[in-house]
């Protein structure tokens, strides 16, 4: 087959099987977090929002209740708010409503249907609201749209932790990307987890009911289904484990037997007790976030934490 006649679509799915390959030719052998986000993956994610273990969520969003005022204040009148993926989660939604006069919503997002539902269901939810979505990779600098309303200012908004997904490294390098975006008088609110003691955060990441399991062998189920993949669902077991040297969780899908996975005309071997990483979620101090957020050219303004200083919502100025 010709590359002109390959859709847009086949191209991606092209290059996420050869990434997906890349990572399973490797001796420490990985797959991205991004993976687990299909339809039954974000329904699974959802559910462990819920989950008495998993206090992230939870605690993000009493934090913002608390604040959300103190919030607005800081933010002033007629802001862009630029959102780094797009949720239409109630924490996006409690900034819609309580900022004051908007100039507009931004959500940038790689996933166009994920990127377009959310964009639609808040443009009608908040007919104020210029919504103006942008189909982008977040981790390069994009091309911010003209608002009919000119910003005062615009604000970056990165919830839900998500920033502990990237090794310090990339974090970093995001960081400066939101600076860029921030452009001249802007900021950052963002949510950070922190760190804690260990069996509070493995509980997290390994509740009762089996949902984090779950949700971490249905990465296994989607490369079967989306790339022709023969992984064994029940060869494998989830595993997370907080390195407290490194501030991350690390979650790998343990192989139980020798065996070998078909996928893409080749044949990946893994030994009996062999680790494939899902994913690292890092946690930090409040000193080694601010600092990252210096190197990046963000100051600190306000910390906000929950009473067992359990996460933190943090709002950064340019510099
Ligand atoms: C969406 C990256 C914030 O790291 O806690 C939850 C993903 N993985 N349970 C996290 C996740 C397993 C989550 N983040």
């Amino acid at each position: 087959m010709d590359s002109a006649s390959l859709t847009e679509q086949e191209i991606s799915a092209a290059a996420e099987l050869d990434e997906i390959l890349n990572g399973l030719s490797r001796s420490q052998k990985s797959l991205s977090p991004k993976f687990f986000y299909d339809a039954r993956g974000s329904k699974l994610f959802d559910a462990i929002c819920e989950l008495p273990e998993y206090y992230l969520t939870r605690t993000e969003l009493s934090i913002m209740q608390m604040h959300i005022d103190e919030i607005a204040t800081l933010v002033g009148p007629q802001a862009s708010l630029i959102e780094f993926g797009s949720g239409s989660s109630l924490k996006t939604r409690m900034l819609l409503e309580k900022l004051d006069r908007l100039a507009a919503y931004v959500p940038v997002d790689i996933s166009r249907d994920h990127l377009l539902s959310a964009a639609e269901s808040l443009a009608s939810d908040y007919p104020a609201v210029e919504v103006l979505p942008v189909l982008a990779d977040f981790t390069q600098p994009f091309q911010l749209p003209n608002p009919s309303v000119m910003p005062l200012r615009n604000i970056v908004y990165f919830p839900g932790s998500t920033i502990g997904n990237f090794s310090p490294e990339n974090a970093h390098s995001l960081l400066q990307v939101m600076h860029i975006e921030a452009g001249k008088d802007g900021a950052l609110l963002i949510g950070v987890d922190l760190q804690k003691d260990t069996a509070i955060i493995e509980r997290a990441y390994n509740d009762a009911a089996g949902v984090t399991a779950e949700f971490n062998l249905n990465m296994l189920s989607r490369i079967n289904q989306e790339f022709g993949a023969d992984f064994n669902l029940n060869r494998f077991q989830h595993s997370a484990i907080y390195n407290e040297e490194y501030g991350r969780v690390e979650l790998n899908l343990i192989s139980q037997c020798d065996q070998d996975v078909r996928i893409g005309g080749q044949s990946i071997h893994f030994d009996k007790g062999e680790a494939l990483l899902t994913e690292h979620s890092h946690k930090y101090t409040l000193e080694q976030f601010c600092n990252m957020a210096d190197r990046a050219g963000f100051a600190v303004h306000t910390v906000w934490t929950d009473s067992e200083q359990l996460f933190s919502i943090q709002y950064c100025l340019r510099v």
